[in-house]
Parts: structure tokens; C-alpha cells; sequence
């Protein structure tokens, strides 16, 4: 590392601002080639500051400052200091204005934040850090204003021009421009802040409020996207209604806006009234977008309305506070979602993404609490550890306190901290007082790392007719957290009786324990016969538990439980024991082979499982291998790989007839949107999967697949067959690859699943495919999409061709990141993860991940995002 510095900043320096804003009103004029913001602050001595001093810091960073005026007076040079990260002066008095004129270049913004452009039109990204480069100003979250926003551009290229709040005044300049001004009454911090303007085209509905408000709701895309907005629509409205039915809460401003950008960091943004997205969490059409496609668009969209209150109306003191809004609002949309598609199927989706992504960062060298105590980049720590498990602490509170006590909870966090910046502890009181409940222990969730890991000892005496469950908790030390107080932890479980039918062991069949030592034993009385236990039913705490069952009972459990979500969890542990033995058997130079319980298991979930289609999707999906990888003490990805693929071709093999059978059942001439439809639609895939796997499939079987390719007229039923030939060695591979590019060459979220397909194809040359790739006309390292869905997939989720042992694909990756430290380091410190677990490798991989990092490190100028966390992974 040369050139820079990174300081870190912590938690415990949080100090309230010495001043705060009164308001805050901005005027952009927007230049061909530059634009020019002019801002006018009222500041005011902070009260609660106590005897603080007279010295303002304004952050700031790549502005060019033209002047700057205090009281309507230009200051002289002198009378203030400007350096790379902002400005300080002297305060006037108690209470002063101050204007400052800068001057910013959209056009040269590679960064995607503070104001850009994306296909000439104007956008701005202020979370976490961007309002300060727009102009200078006190830019944290506890410093809440009114904003007024003046907008002037041209009226050819800018015929749209719009800001937070609701518009007050518009019309004509000279030379054929034209100004528009908003007015946001919410007093909110500046990395709510949004401006957006260009040639846009909008839909537009209405939705009346519970207290009859009629508010206009708009889309606004590129004019060739303007088909493709309904489906945004329609999950914005029941998104608003949900969330009136659910928690009481309306929206509070008379028109609420979706801007669709193609250039975007993440997937959206909740700016005040003007939400900023992502492309591929708006645009759909069911020849374009496939079903998870849609399933992500209702998620995001509703996550990003649901930030109204939990977000803006009630926002975050400091950046450690992140999970206070989002760990919160991805419980809400996880919930909304819930409702409005299958419940069990979402907590499947839900759990699995937590155990991939997250338990993966809590057990390296990232792993933080869900309240960091400090960071060195704040865009960092958009994590999963802060988004997912952040929400599994609420579901937590969820299921200790029920859906009533919870609703009570937040009334009383809305009735103390509407319109305040408040902390995680500020949240938990709320649910605390409201319930009477002591959560003290609870809170131990948001300051210790880690995954826990609980240990389940069984015991029956037929005798006493008495059975009970031995837990014990314990903690692996994380980076700074060498020991782990024990935590509160909800488990919910249920005792099933021969029949398979639930013992009634309280009012429900499904009874909480609350573990809170470090050991507890659990008796039940009564109970005749040894019971088999459905354990952590829904996944009711996130931890680890070792397994303890055999592979009787899991899958006695996989065909019975009454909790759909345990049912499919039998499935997956017992197909990851199944992929662990055929692993061993490999690495002993043996040949594996599947045990007939296991396909007999599978074969009668096929059959039993056909009432929920999208649930027995879901349980016949072996895990990835980037997911066992995080189970294994040295990961050898090669017999992984190897390991799983046996289990999946013998599987296909030997349920040849089921599948073909599940296949046909489920191949509907007829393309619906339903949960059902849906629900098929993959099972089919699956199916197919599955057939395709098997060694030298039979031409009958190829055939149909690519039937499916060509006649398929939704992009689930084409992409699902696509994949499949892109991963197979079959001679159309290159022409229907080239096929498909011809006809989508035009849709950049269509192009991004036509990279993603190849750069995940399992074939061994994929590594210089996907080189090739990076020079194709489609690509670009400007557009964050692009580089997710090459650079990303291919080293995130194609892990065995990754971590080839040439060790080619390491370096192709610490090649990619170098050169993003200059056009996007936010991204770029985002495609680190791969190397991240470097240490769970051979010594030699490690060897080859760890050069590879030091390369990264000694980069000139590297920047804070990607220097944090390749620092701390070595
Ligand atoms: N709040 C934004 C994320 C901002 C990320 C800044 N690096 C989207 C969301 O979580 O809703
Ligand atoms: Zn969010």
C-alpha cells in the first residue's frame, strides 16, 4: 500500500454534531459538461452539545469550490481551510447562513456516486457518503433538514427533471431551458438526497391511503423500457397496502416516484419520495425476465417503499447503526413476501442465503457484529451480516415476543423516535417496554461476531416416559472477539410421534425454548414413545447445529414434518451427508456409491411431495458447492465438485422415470404468474436439470431440452434450458449461444444472464471464455451489472473452475479488482469475497490467493474500499 492513508473510525467516538441544519436549499444547473450547485444552509448551534467551540467541518470531496458566502458576505481565503476531505471555518455566532457555490463533472463520475450519469441521464447514489460529493456540508445521518431543491437543464435533453418531496414550481429560462423546484417537509439526512433528470417517459397510478390520501404513484425509464414497468407497479401498491394492513403505516407524501437507471452500485435506493433503481428491480416482461426475476423485483421494491419509515421517517444516529434500518426492512420484505408467494418456499430462499453468504463471512476474516464497533470504509459494511442476519435478530424478537407483542414494539418505536436518528438499543427498548419483556441478554445479537453453534444430545427412558434434549451453545472466536458470552436464542422445535403426527407438547405442536446458558436441558413428561425431534423448526435462531440425526430419521422427518420448512431441511442435510461420503470415498482414491435409503427417500419425497410444487423444488435442489465449501476444514473443490456431480447424476439416473414424469406433469402449455405456475415452472426445470446430468443422456432427453430453448416463449423456461446446453459439451453449444446473443443483443438484463450463463459453465475452458468475453462489444467494466455477471459469477459462482489449481483464475481476479480501484473501487472491494477464505484452501491455493493479495495491496494509491479488506483478509 502506497500514498494513502486509511484511518479507521470507531463506534465509540460517536460525539453529537456541534451544529445542526435548520434547512437546507440547493440549486443545480445542469452544463453540458459540468454542473454548478449552489447551496444555502441555515446552521444552528447544537444545544445538545454542550460547550463544544465555534469550529465547523464541512465534508466535502472532489468539489471544485468557486465561492463561498457567510451571512450574504463573500469569505476571503483566508477565513477558512479546504483540504481533501472538506472545509472548516470559524462560525459567525450562534446561528448563521452560509451559500456555497461548486462545481462537480457528472459525466466523469465512474464512481456511480454523488451525482453521475447513466445513458446521458442524471442520477445521483448519496448513501452512505455521496452527498458530499455534491457540495459541502455536514454529511452524517443525525443532521436531519428540510430540503428545496431548484433543478435548470436543458428542455431537450432534460425534459425530466426531479427531486425528493413534492413539486412546487416549474417553468421556462432562456435558451431553451427550463427549472423545476421540489420541496421535501420531512426533515432528512443528505444521503436521502436524490436528483434525477433526463429523457425519461413514466407510468403512472394512484393509490388511495387507509385515511383516504390519493397519492400518484410513477415509474420513470428510458422510452424503451416503458413496457416493462407494470410489474414494479403492481408490486409498489401491494407493497403500500401491506404495509397498512401490517403495521398501521401510510405514506406520508402526495406522489411517490421509481427511477430505473442501467448504472447503479446496488439494487436500489430509498431516497425520500424518489426512489432510485436498479434496472433489473424494475424492468419485466415474461419474455425477458424469469421468475425469480419478477419474485426479486416485488422483494426490492417493496424493501425500498418499506424504508419510509424504517429508514427515513425514523433513521440511523451513525453509520454503526446501519442494521437499525436494514436489518429491520429485510424482515419486512422477507414478511411481505412471505405473504403475497409460499411462505415456507421464501424461508427456504431466506435461510439459504444467510448460510451461504453469511455464515461464510461470520466464520473469516470480515466477520463483524450486526453493530459494527468500527470501519475503515462504510461501504463496506453493506453486508450480509448487517442485512441478513440483522433481520434474523428482529425474527428473532419476532418469535420470543409474537406477532402482537412485535406490532406493540414498533407502535412504541414510532410513537418515541418519529422524525429522530436513534440507535439499535433505542430499537430493542422500544420492543422491551412496549412487552415488559427483559431483552438485556438479547442484545448480546448485535455485539458479538460469530455463528453459533449448537450442540443437541437426546435422551428417552421408556421408564418415566420422559424424553429431553441436552443443548449446548458455544461461539468460535472471531477477528477482536477471542470469547463469546452465551445468547438468548429462541428454539423452536417439535416432538413427532411414530405416525409421523406432531405429540402436542404445548398449545401448538411447535414450542420456543429460550436457550440462555451455555447448557440447558429440556425435559418433556409423558411421552410414551422415543419421539423424533423436528429441531429449529423454521429456522427459528441463526446458528449452526451439529448434526445429530441419522439418516432414518431425517428422512422419517423429510416426508412427515409438519413444518414444511424442517421438511425440506431433512432433505438438504441428508443430501449434504450423501455428497460428504461420496466425498471421502473420492478422496480415498474409491469409487463412491449412493445409498439405496437415500434414493428411496428421495423418490418418495418426489412422489409425496407434489402438492406444493414449489416446495419439492426447493427440497430436490442438491446444495451448492460454494455452500458445502464453507462446511469443509480444508476445501479440496476438485473431488467437491466431482462428489457432487456423482450424487446428482446417479440420482437422474436412477429416478430417470420419475423425473421424466415430473418433467411432463409439469410442462404447462399456458405462461401464468401465479405462485403455482411459478411453482411448476421450476419443479420442470429441475427435472430437466436432473435428466441432462445423466452420463450420455438419451437423444430423447437432449432433444427435448433443446425443444425447450427454441419453442419457450418465457425467459425461465429459455434461460433454465440455456444454461444447461452452455454447461454441456453438445455440438449446438456456440451456435445457440450465438443465437440467443442475436436476439437479445439489444436488452442489457437479457445480455447479463446471456454472461452469467457463461461465465458459471462448469466446462473447463470457461476461464478463457470468460476472458474473451471481457473484450465482447456487451461488456463493460464501467457498468456494475456487467462486472457481477462476469467477473462476479465466474469467481463467486463457479467455484470449482475459480479455484482451478493453476491457479489462473487468481489472478485473473486480482487483475480485474486493480483495474477497478481506478474506475469503481466500490465494486471492486465487493469482488474481493472470493479471496476472502483463502485459508480454508491446500497450502498451495493459499499460497497462489495469498501472492495474489499482496499484489492487490502494494497497488499505488489503493483505495480505502478494496485496501480494508484485502488488509484484513491477510
Ligand atoms: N440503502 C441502500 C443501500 C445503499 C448502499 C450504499 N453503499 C439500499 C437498501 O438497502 O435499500
Ligand atoms: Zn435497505
Amino acid at each position: 500500500m502506497k500514498n494513502v492513508e486509511h484511518p479507521t473510525i470507531y463506534r465509540k467516538d460517536y460525539r453529537v454534531p456541534p451544529f445542526i441544519v435548520e434547512s437546507i436549499s440547493l440549486i443545480f444547473q445542469l452544463q453540458d459538461d459540468h454542473t454548478d450547485v449552489f447551496a444555502t444552509t441555515r446552521f444552528r448551534k447544537n444545544p445538545d452539545a454542550g460547550e463544544e467551540g465555534d469550529q465547523l467541518f464541512l465534508n466535502g470531496e472532489d468539489l471544485e469550490l468557486l465561492w463561498i458566502r457567510c451571512n450574504s458576505d463573500e469569505l476571503a481565503a483566508n477565513m477558512y481551510q479546504v483540504n481533501e476531505k472538506g472545509l472548516s471555518l470559524t462560525a459567525p455566532g450562534d446561528s448563521f447562513t452560509l451559500e456555497i457555490a461548486t462545481r462537480i463533472r457528472p459525466d466523469a463520475n465512474t464512481l456511480l456516486e454523488g451525482l453521475y450519469r447513466s445513458n446521458g441521464n442524471y442520477c445521483t447514489q448519496c448513501e452512505a457518503e455521496g452527498f458530499r460529493k455534491i457540495t459541502y456540508y455536514i454529511d452524517r445521518p443525525d443532521i436531519l433538514a428540510p430540503f428545496t431543491t431548484r433543478i435548470e437543464g436543458n428542455k431537450s435533453n432534460c425534459p425530466v427533471m426531479l427531486s425528493n418531496g413534492n413539486k412546487v414550481d416549474e417553468g421556462e429560462l432562456e435558451d431553451g431551458r427550463h427549472y423545476a423546484v421540489w420541496h421535501d417537509p420531512f426533515p432528512k439526512p443528505s444521503y436521502l438526497f436524490a436528483l434525477v433528470a433526463g429523457d425519461l417517459r413514466y407510468i403512472e397510478d394512484f393509490f388511495t391511503t387507509k385515511s383516504g390520501r390519493n397519492i400518484c404513484l410513477r415509474i420513470y425509464v428510458e422510452e424503451r423500457n416503458i413496457t416493462k414497468c407494470d410489474h414494479a407497479m403492481l408490486s409498489l401498491k401491494k407493497a403500500m397496502r401491506w404495509d397498512e394492513e401490517v403495521y398501521g403505516l401510510e405514506y406520508d407524501l402526495d406522489i411517490f416516484m421509481i427511477v430505473a437507471v442501467d448504472d447503479f452500485n446496488m439494487g436500489a435506493m430509498e431516497n425520500k419520495g424518489l426512489n432510485v433503481f436498479n434496472s433489473k428491480y424494475v424492468l419485466a416482461l415474461p419474455e425477458t425476465a424469469t421468475d425469480n426475476d419478477y419474485l426479486g423485483i416485488e422483494g426490492v421494491v417493496a424493501h425500498e417503499y418499506f424504508h419510509n419509515w424504517t429508514g427515513n421517517r425514523v433513521t440511523c444516529r451513525d453509520w454503526f447503526q446501519l442494521s437499525l434500518k436494514e436489518g429491520l426492512t429485510v424482515f419486512r420484505d422477507q414478511e411481505f413476501s412471505a405473504d403475497m408467494n409460499s411462505r415456507p418456499v421464501q424461508r427456504i430462499d431466506d435461510v439459504r442465503i444467510l448460510r451461504t453468504g453469511q455464515f461464510r463471512e461470520d466464520s473469516g476474516p470480515m466477520a463483524h457484529p450486526v453493530r459494527p464497533d468500527s470501519y475503515v470504509e462504510i461501504n463496506n459494511f453493506y453486508t450480509s451480516t448487517v442485512y441478513n442476519k440483522g433481520a434474523e435478530v428482529i425474527r428473532m424478537m419476532h418469535t420470543l415476543l409474537g406477532a402482537e407483542g412485535f406490532r406493540k414494539g414498533m407502535d412504541l418505536y414510532f410513537a418515541r423516535h418519529d422524525g429522530q436518528a436513534v440507535t439499535c438499543d433505542d430499537f430493542v427498548a422500544s420492543m422491551a417496554d412496549a412487552n415488559d419483556y427483559d431483552l438485556d441478554q438479547f442484545t448480546r445479537w448485535y455485539s458479538q461476531s460469530g455463528t453459533p453453534v449448537i450442540e443437541v444430545s437426546e435422551h428417552f427412558d421408556s421408564e418415566k416416559e420422559e424424553y429431553s434434549l441436552n443443548l449446548k451453545q458455544s461461539c468460535p472466536p472471531t477477528p477482536g472477539q477471542p470469547e463469546k458470552k452465551p445468547f438468548h436464542l429462541p428454539v423452536a422445535i417439535g416432538l413427532l410421534d411414530q405416525d409421523g403426527k406432531d405429540i402436542r407438547i404445548t398449545d401448538d405442536d411447535t414450542l420456543v425454548l429460550e436457550l440462555k446458558e451455555a447448557e440447558e436441558t429440556f425435559v418433556f413428561y409423558g411421552i410414551e414413545q422415543k419421539p423424533v425431534v423436528s429441531f429449529l423448526r423454521n429456522f427459528s435462531a441463526p446458528v449452526r447445529v451439529k448434526p445429530f440425526q441419522s439418516q432414518e430419521e431425517l428422512a422419517f422427518l423429510m416426508a412427515h414434518d409438519s413444518d414444511l420448512y424442517n421438511r425440506c431441511e431433512a432433505a438438504f442435510q441428508l443430501a449434504e451427508q450423501v455428497i460428504f461420503a461420496a466425498l471421502e470415498a473420492l478422496q480415498a482414491g474409491g469409487q463412491p456409491v449412493l445409498d439405496d435409503q437415500y434414493l428411496t427417500a428421495v423418490s418418495a419425497n418426489i412422489s409425496g411431495g407434489q402438492n406444493d410444487k414449489a416446495l419439492l423444488g426447493q427440497a430436490l435442489q442438491l446444495p451448492s458447492e460454494t455452500y458445502l465449501a464453507g462446511q469443509m476444514t480444508v476445501i479440496d473443490p476438485d473431488n467437491l465438485h466431482a462428489a457432487r456431480n456423482f450424487v446428482k447424476r446417479e440420482l437422474a439416473g436412477r429416478l430417470i422415470d420419475k423425473f421424466t414424469a415430473l418433467y411432463l406433469e409439469n410442462d404447462e402449455a399456458e405462461y401464468q404468474l401465479t405462485p403455482e405456475a411459478m411453482g411448476k415452472r421450476s419443479l420442470k426445470n429441475i427435472a430437466l436439470d436432473y435428466l441432462m446430468a445423466i452420463d450420455a443422456p438419451p437423444q430423447e432427453i437432449i432433444d427435448r431440452c433443446l425443444a425447450q430453448y427454441e419453442t419457450a416463449k418465457n425467459m425461465t423456461d429459455v434461460v433454465s434450458a440455456l444454461q444447461i446446453i452452455a454447461n454441456s459439451e453438445l455440438d449446438v453449444r456456440e451456435e445457440i449461444l450465438g443465437d440467443f446473443y442475436e436476439l437479445w443483443r439489444n436488452d442489457p438484463l437479457v445480455m447479463d444472464k446471456w454472461l452469467i450463463i457463461q461465465a458459471t459453465s462448469k466446462r473447463q475452458d470457461t476461464l478463457d471464455e470468460v476472458k474473451r468475453l471481457m473484450s465482447h462489444p456487451v461488456f463493460s467494466m464501467k457498468n456494475p451489472n456487467k462486472v457481477r455477471s462476469l467477473v462476479g459469477a465466474f469467481c463467486a459462482m463457479n467455484h470449482v473452475r475459480f479455484h482451478d489449481h493453476k491457479g489462473l483464475g487468481y489472478a485473473f481476479l486480482a487483475d480485474r479488482i486493480i483495474e477497478l480501484n481506478t474506475i469503481n473501487p466500490q465494486i471492486g472491494a465487493r469482488m474481493v469475497s472470493p479471496f476472502t477464505t483463502w485459508k480454508k484452501y491446500d497450502g498451495e491455493r493459499q499460497h497462489m490467493m495469498r501472492d495474489q493479495l499482496e499484489r492487490i495491496v502494494n497497488t499505488e494509491n489503493l483505495s480505502g474500499d478494496i485496501f480494508e479488506i484485502v488488509k484484513k483478509s491477510l
